[in-house]
Parts: structure tokens; C-alpha cells; sequence
């Protein structure tokens, strides 16, 4: 039973109006909030945004954020991207209003049991593969969360019987009150967003808060190979385990090339690791806590397998993007930290052309310096962040300032030999040249089909001007 939250005749913030926040007004409007929306962008960037808003009775603070209005309120939802310790949102917190993100609010709306997927790389894999195993189980399935569309927009469809796969994380996390998952998804903690939550410390804590509010009855299910998460484990809920290395008492592991869930001492065989479509070692631990989350979801292990089997993966992770004179193109845009850039780069044996860098988030590229040293015969920069990754990568591997992804792209065809494969595995967010990871991926996807296309054309024309043995008679 969910806690609720009576939106009617509530004087409702929104800050932020990107996807989350148009969502959140949307939605408060419709429950008859009197909703306030303000983003710091202004109108010209948001002309569309505001007339919708408008016609449904939003009020817009454009432009930048109002200190009074943010003390005017009931209730303030801040959007993921907002900094939960924005200056106005500490005046509203030392009023006593409660500053919520969107999540708080859509998990007191939503219907049925939520599986809520966090850690630091992994999770939208893990979600959508949970996703795709529990649909292949018919069970009434929604996904959504950090993976791109707000839980809030779930909410008319969710049902008693259905389950809802959201991935979440530390910024919707940051500012979450009640929020409680019935099974909670940590996959690993490693360093991102220090640019954001300052310290590791803040980061793993926004992280572990959730499994704060779970209660005995429900699950918690944790790597118990990465001892920060193992470390940090939650005192409450019931705990299960998923491990790469070795057999757990409760949870799920690999037998030989089973994939096992034990739990008070029955076993069940769920799928088996050479069914794992997806390439990587990181990958066979998101298939071991997706396998063990579905089947505490109520999926049959026969259900489990063919899921897994029938998973295509996920754009931007490790998606092959194309191959060009025996060169492969694989797009991991989605790496957006150095442990993500560091397993992307694992997956393949080499020789590599690793295309990194974009926005820093604060953490040292140094941990790259021996797999490049193996794996790469060149690891070209671009974005803001190149000088610092060229600092700490010196010495390691040839290193190229190629600024932008397009002369990045050029520069790896130039150098890249049959049988080498070239990697976007930036290791930096995208900010700085790209409106997301999903633009940065798609563009380096669209160099590709480009590069392939104009070879194609210069060898049929080719073919097309090459005089055929008749007229060379
Ligand atoms: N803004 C302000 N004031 C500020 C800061 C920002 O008004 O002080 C405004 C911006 O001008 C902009 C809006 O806030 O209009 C940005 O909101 P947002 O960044 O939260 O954008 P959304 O489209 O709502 O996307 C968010 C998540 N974004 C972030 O966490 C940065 C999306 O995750 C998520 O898919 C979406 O909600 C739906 O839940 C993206 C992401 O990069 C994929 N996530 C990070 C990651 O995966 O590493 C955490």
C-alpha cells in the first residue's frame, strides 16, 4: 500500500522543465495542483514547453529562478539535473517545505511492485534486459526512470498486477522522502558525478538511500562482488546476492555455465551464461542480478532463459555501429565514467581506437592506463576534458588531440587497421559538445553509415568508370 500524496489545491514547484519536469506539472495540474514551473533557460529555449504548460493552467517562471516563489509552496519537485542543494531549494528546505524529486512522487501514485535498478554502470542494461524478461514472462511489465521516460508518466498505466522496472539514480535519489522500492537493484559503486555530489562518500550514500525506507518483506539484492556496495549493505530488508566469483548462500551465481538462484537452500537453474548474448564480463554480472530480480518478480527460470536469449541489447552500450575495410565500429556513448570506458574497453581483446573524453566529471582517468596500454594502439581526445585525460594517460598509449568526434572519426579511419575495432567509449559526459549521450552516440553512428556510404559510392563509381574487358579489347 502506498503512502499517496493528495496533489488537490496544493501549491506545486517544479523546477527544472525538461522531460522530468514537464511530466511533473502535467501531471500535478491534472490531480488540480496549483503548479509553478520555473527553468533557468529561457522562454526562447522553451517556446514549445510553454505554450503546452500554459494550456494547462501552468504557471511559468522563465529565464531563471525566483528566491520568493520557491517559499510560496506546498510542495517543490526538482527535476534530476537540477543540483539538490540549489540556494532556493535551501530556503524552501529551512521553511519546512518538503523538496521532493519526480520519483518520490510518481512511487506514491504508482500501482503494483516497483524493481528499482541503481549502481554506477550497468543499470540501463540491467533494466531493460529485467524489462524484456518479465514481458517474455507475460507479466504486466513498465519501464521507465533514468532510462529516459519519468515514472511519473507510468503512472496511468501501472495496474495491481503489474511490475515497473525503473532505473534510478543518485540524483533522483538525492532528494527522494519515503521511497520504497519492494525490490531494491544495486550493481556496483565506482566513482561519477563528483562534479555533482562532491565526494564519494555523498555519492555512495545518495546511492544507498535506496534501501532506506524498505521494510523486512521486502528485497534487497546486491553485488557481493564490488565491496563498496558489500560494505554498505542495508540493515533492513531481506538481502539477496548476485556474484561473478562465487557461490552465494542467498541469490543467484554462476555453477559451470549455469546461472543459479539459491535461496534457504533450493536451487533453481535460470538460464545459462553461454545463452548471454551480450558481450563483457561486466555484462554476465547485469544478466546474474537481472535473472535474480525477475525471478524474485515472480518470472519462471524457463521464462528467465528465453528472455536472456532473446535480449538485442541496448543502444549506446556497446552497439556495434558498422565496419569499414575490415575495421569494426562499436558505439558505447553510454560510458559516461571512467569504470564504464574501463569495462567497454575490457570487452574487447584489441588492438583498439578508443575515441575519449567530452565533459569531466572529477574523477582521475589514470584507472585507464594499463588496459590502453594493452589493449590500444591509439586513444584520440575530444572535448573539454582532453587535456586532463592526455595529463593522466601520458606514457600509457599515443595519444591524439582530435577535438571534435567528426576529426576523431577521421583520424581513427586514417590509423585504424583490418581487424582492429574502433571504440566511442568517452569516459566524460557529453555536455560540452552534444545535448546527451544519446546525440554523441547517434552522430558517431551517423560517421559511420557516412564514411561506409561514401566508399561504397567511390567503389562503384570506380566499378562504373573501369572499362570492362570487351571495350579494353
Ligand atoms: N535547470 C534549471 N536550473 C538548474 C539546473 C537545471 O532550471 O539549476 C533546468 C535545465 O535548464 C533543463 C532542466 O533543468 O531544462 C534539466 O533537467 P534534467 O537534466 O533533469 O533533464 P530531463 O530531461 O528531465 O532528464 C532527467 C535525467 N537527466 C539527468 O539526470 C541529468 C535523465 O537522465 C532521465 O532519463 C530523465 O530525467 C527521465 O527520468 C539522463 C542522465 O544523463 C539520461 N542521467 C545521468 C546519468 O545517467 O549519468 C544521471
Amino acid at each position: 500500500m502506498r503512502l499517496g500524496f493528495d496533489l488537490s489545491g496544493k501549491r506545486v514547484l517544479v523546477v527544472g522543465l525538461a522531460r522530468t519536469g514537464v511530466v511533473t506539472s502535467l501531471f500535478s495540474a491534472g490531480y488540480g495542483a496549483a503548479v509553478t514551473a520555473t527553468d533557468e533557460r529561457p522562454e526562447s529555449e522553451l517556446a514549445e514547453t510553454a505554450a503546452q504548460l500554459r494550456a494547462a493552467g501552468v504557471k511559468l517562471e522563465l529565464g531563471g529562478h525566483v528566491d520568493a516563489s520557491f517559499l510560496e509552496q506546498d510542495l517543490i519537485v526538482v527535476s534530476p539535473g537540477v543540483p539538490a542543494k540549489l540556494p532556493p531549494l535551501e530556503l524552501a528546505r529551512a521553511r519546512g517545505i518538503p523538496v521532493w524529486s519526480e520519483i518520490e512522487l510518481a512511487w506514491r501514485f504508482l500501482r503494483g511492485k516497483l524493481v528499482a535498478i541503481t549502481g554506477s554502470n550497468g543499470k540501463t542494461t540491467t533494466t531493460a534486459l529485467l524489462a524484456h524478461i518479465l514481458q517474455t514472462s507475460n507479466i504486466p511489465t513498465l519501464v521507465g526512470g533514468n532510462i529516459g521516460t519519468p515514472l511519473l508518466a507510468l503512472v496511468e498505466r501501472s495496474t495491481d498486477p503489474a511490475v515497473t522496472v525503473a532505473e534510478i539514480s543518485s540524483f533522483q535519489l538525492e532528494t527522494i522522502d519515503k521511497f520504497r522500492p519492494e525490490i531494491g537493484v544495486i550493481l556496483n559503486l565506482t566513482p561519477d558525478h563528483l562534479d555533482r555530489h562532491g565526494t564519494f562518500e555523498e555519492y555512495a550514500h545518495a546511492k544507498m538511500r535506496m534501501f532506506e525506507n524498505q521494510l523486512d518483506r521486502d528485497s534487497a539484492l546486491l553485488n557481493a562482488d564490488d565491496r563498496e556496495v558489500t560494505e554498505r549493505m542495508p540493515a533492513r530488508p531481506h538481502i539477496f546476492w548476485f556474484s561473478r566469483q562465487k557461490r552465494v548462500a542467498n541469490g543467484s551465481f554462476l555453477r559451470d555455465n549455469e546461472i543459479i538462484f539459491r535461496n534457504e537452500g533450493s536451487e533453481a537453474v535460470l538460464a545459462r551464461r553461454d545463452q548471454i548474448p551480450l558481450r563483457g564480463e561486466h555484462n554476465v554480472e547485469n544478466v546474474l542480478a537481472a535473472c535474480a530480480a525477475a525471478y524474485l518478480a515472480g518470472a519462471t527460470p524457463a521464462a528467465i532463459a528465453n528472455g536472456v536469449k532473446s535480449f538485442s541489447g541496448v543502444e549506446h552500450r556497446l552497439e556495434f555501429a558498422g565496419e569499414i575495410s575490415g575495421v569494426q565500429f562499436y558505439n558505447d556513448s553510454k560510458a559516461t565514467n571512467v569504470d564504464a570506458a574501463a569495462k567497454a574497453i575490457e570487452a574487447f581483446p584489441g588492438p583498439l581506437v578508443v575515441i575519449l573524453g567530452g565533459k569531466d566529471k572529477g574523477s582521475p582517468y589514470t584507472p585507464l592506463r594499463d588496459l590502453l596500454h594493452d589493449r590500444a594502439r591509439l586513444a584520440l581526445l575530444i572535448g573539454e576534458a582532453a587535456p586532463k585525460i592526455a595529463n593522466d594517460l601520458e606514457g600509457a598509449v599515443e595519444i591524439r588531440r582530435a577535438g571534435t568526434l567528426e576529426r576523431a572519426m577521421q583520424l581513427a579511419i586514417e590509423t585504424a587497421r583490418p581487424g582492429d575495432t574502433v571504440l566511442l567509449a568517452p569516459a566524460c559526459s557529453s555536455f560540452d559538445q552534444f545535448e546527451n549521450y544519446e546525440q554523441r552516440g547517434r552522430s558517431f553512428k551517423a560517421l559511420v553509415t557516412q564514411r561506409a556510404g561514401q566508399l561504397a559510392s567511390g567503389a562503384a563509381g570506380a566499378a562504373a568508370t573501369e572499362p570492362s574487358s570487351a571495350d579494353k579489347g
